[in-house]
């Protein structure tokens, strides 16, 4: 560029009436300055490429803030157990960690039970996330308590695959990994051998770490940060935009809100009429 910038016999950058660009050949001063805010422009923008910018996300009360806290190195998102949510709106924290420029924004998570009309607000907040992470996140940290997964997690995988280029982004964090009695490589060799897993670990491409959220054990995160910049050199420093939680993908995730309904409805037709077990026992000790 600065080879080509003085050779062009100049200067300073004008346009003519022909809306061409024009270099005069008096104006040295200018141009160097040019080249500079070229320069510092491509630098800032290569560093921004490789900083690490990350939405946290989850089934609600699956420890969601926690990670990110533990990715951090420090207490800041909102953690704890309680009737309902509790990070209800989308924060964000930077920080510098371990050579990296760290970003992370923690997310209301996805909700949990028969609450599919809170998933609009779901999408709402996601779309929020990519905004705060401007130029955009470059992973999507995704994550799973080690020790259940329910029709709940299933729910939240079937509804996240309607969502296009997201699997490029995504990372699944296993946490809780201190409350399983077997070792570390135990936990990765059932991981990798579950079927329960399987469309999981299909919408990370098999990507995964295992987290300990009550430990500030440095290892894990690195792990993660290595994953993460092999994932971002891969994806050539491409971004996660606000349309993969907009518009047609909406539509999607809504056919598989609109067929877990039929299928519960269909449930019900089928078992509705029989008193189910609790309703029974209420009834033989006279609650009801
Ligand atoms: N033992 C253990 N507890 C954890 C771990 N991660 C999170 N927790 C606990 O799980 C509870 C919920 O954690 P949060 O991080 O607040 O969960 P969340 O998904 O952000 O929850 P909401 O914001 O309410 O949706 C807290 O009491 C955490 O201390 C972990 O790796 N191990
Ligand atoms: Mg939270």
């Amino acid at each position: 560029m600065i080879f080509c910038a003085f050779r062009a016999d100049a200067m300073f950058v004008r346009k003519d009436c022909k809306d061409r660009i024009v270099i005069n050949s008096d104006d040295s001063g200018v141009l160097v300055l040019v080249v500079h805010f070229y320069l510092m422009l491509n630098i800032s923008k290569l560093r921004k490429s490789s900083d690490l910018r990350i939405i946290v996300f989850g089934i609600s009360g699956s420890g969601v803030s926690s990670t990110g806290n533990t990715i951090l190195g420090y207490h800041t998102f909102k953690t704890g157990t309680a009737f309902s949510a509790v990070t209800t709106s989308c924060t964000i924290e930077t920080t510098k960690r371990l050579d990296k420029r760290l970003t992370i924004v923690d997310t209301p998570g996805f909700p949990v039970g028969m609450d599919e009309n809170r998933l609009d607000e779901t999408f709402h907040n996601l779309r929020h996330a990519v905004k705060m992470l401007e130029p955009g996140p470059n992973i999507f940290l995704l994550v799973v308590s080690v020790e259940r997964f329910t029709e709940d997690h299933n729910f939240m995988v079937r509804c996240l695959q309607q969502l296009q280029d997201i699997s490029k982004f995504t990372i699944v964090a296993f946490n809780r990994v201190d409350c399983l009695q077997e070792a570390k490589s135990t936990t990765m060799k059932h991981i990798n051998n579950s079927e329960t897993l399987g469309e999981l670990l299909q919408l990370s491409s098999r990507r995964f770490v295992l987290f300990d959220n009550t430990t500030t054990d440095e290892m894990q995160v690195k792990t993660l940060f290595e994953m993460a910049n092999d994932l971002i050199r891969k994806n050539h420093n491409s971004i996660l935009t606000e349309g993969t939680f907009s518009g047609n993908a909406i539509n999607q995730v809504n056919a598989v809100v609109n067929k877990r309904q039929e299928e519960w409805k269909n449930a019900m037709n089928v078992y509705g009429a029989k008193p189910s077990l609790l309703q029974r026992i209420c009834r033989m000790c006279n609650i009801l």
